[in-house]
C-alpha cells in the first residue's frame, strides 16, 4: 500500500500537508469631505455588504476613524483597495483605503 501522500518519497505517514492562506483586513480610513452617502456605496459594491451594514460599517469609520470592510486573501484585498481607490478618485474623494494583516 502506497502512503507517500506528500510525493516526495519520504516514506513518512503524513497527510497532504495543505496550510490557510494568510489573511488580510482591507481597512477604510474617515476622512472630512468624502459623503456618507459614497462610502455607503463602496461598501455595497465592492463589499457586499446590505444597506444596513454598510451603513453601521460607515458610522464606525465615521466616528472611530478606521473600520474593517473585510476580510480576504492578500490578492483579493489588493484588487478591492484598487477598485475604492480608482471609484473616489474618478469622484475627486479623497477616500483612503488600506490592508492590514490579520
Ligand atoms: N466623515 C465623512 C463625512 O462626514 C463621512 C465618511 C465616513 C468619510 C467614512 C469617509 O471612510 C469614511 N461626510
Amino acid at each position: 500500500k502506497d502512503d507517500d501522500q506528500n510525493g516526495f518519497g519520504t516514506g513518512l505517514m503524513t497527510r497532504p500537508t495543505v496550510k490557510k492562506p494568510s489573511m488580510y483586513k482591507v481597512l477604510m480610513l474617515n476622512d472630512d469631505y468624502t459623503p456618507m452617502e459614497f462610502v455607503v456605496h463602496v461598501l455595497e459594491r465592492f463589499f457586499s455588504k446590505n444597506r444596513d451594514e454598510a451603513t453601521e460599517i460607515m458610522m464606525h469609520v465615521h466616528q472611530r476613524g478606521v473600520g474593517v470592510c473585510g476580510v480576504y486573501t492578500y490578492e483579493v484585498a489588493e484588487t478591492k483597495v484598487m477598485q475604492v481607490m480608482d471609484l473616489a478618485r474618478q469622484n475627486q474623494h479623497p477616500l483612503q483605503c488600506t490592508i492590514e494583516k490579520d
